[in-house]
């Protein structure tokens, strides 16, 4: 997977994906993270303006469609015959989910255009950008954070990526269900006791209690959890 990133800010990404899984997959070459100025592809007549005022008179600022255009042209040359998607995160897109992680984590290139101020001309949206993506219903300063989100997602499912023991820590929200508390020793903490069952050794008992656990637990907080799984 190539991940080719269009921001404002390219220093936010420094360090960004240090973190052991995703450094350790960039290092055995199962996804490459590079980061694009979108400034570099400003007009340089000017002052490498890339933001204008809106039609319309709101107050704020909107990313002028010609540089974005360029910078998205210049990733597409880059990843040559990959056929790139071309993501663009905003708050008015699809909301991420697992399902969607999933989906894109079947493509060989993904372009993450991350807006800042009030977002981009929506010509850009109609004819460059094939998705677009929100991380949740809060407004953030710009879409980095949200493409690192979407980054850090879609490289956990590319395979050679998670060891055994990271996968099955995975298991949360891969069956569409939250998942069941955990304890770790000691036995009692504090006065609180590990639940019985869980010293029990019986196999059989211990995954049916956390199966039940695991429902109860998202029918109480995330019930649209569970409509989303009886609909498939
Ligand atoms: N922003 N999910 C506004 C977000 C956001 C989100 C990114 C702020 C785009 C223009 N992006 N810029 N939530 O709040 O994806």
């Amino acid at each position: 997977m190539i991940f080719d990133i269009l921001t404002l800010f390219p220093g936010m990404f420094d360090g960004a994906f240090s973190d052991s899984i995703i450094n350790r997959a960039v290092e055995k070459g199962l996804v490459s993270i590079s980061t694009h100025n979108i400034r570099d592809y400003s007009d340089d007549e000017r002052h490498g303006a890339v933001d204008d005022y809106p039609y319309g008179g709101d107050a704020g600022m909107l990313l002028k469609p010609e540089p974005l255009a360029r910078a998205i042209n210049a990733a597409k040359e880059r990843l040559g015959a990959s056929q790139p998607t071309v993501v663009y995160l905003t708050p008015t897109g699809k909301l991420l989910d697992q399902d969607t992680v999933k989906e894109l984590a079947q493509k060989s290139s993904l372009i993450l255009l991350c807006g800042r101020y009030k977002g981009i001309d929506q010509r850009i949206a109609d004819a460059y950008v094939d998705m677009e993506i929100s991380v949740g219903d809060y407004v953030l300063s710009g879409g980095e954070i949200p493409a690192m989100v979407l980054v850090d997602a879609v490289t956990r499912l590319i395979p050679g990526v998670l060891g055994n023991r990271e996968s099955a820590e995975a298991d949360s929200l891969y069956n569409g269900l939250l998942s069941h508390p955990e304890y770790t020793r000691p036995e009692v903490f504090e006065g609180m006791k590990v639940p019985e069952i869980l010293l029990s050794g019986h196999h059989a008992n211990i995954k049916k209690w956390q199966e039940q656990k695991s429902l109860e637990i998202t029918k109480e907080r995330r019930p649209d959890l569970l409509d989303k799984i009886n609909k498939k």
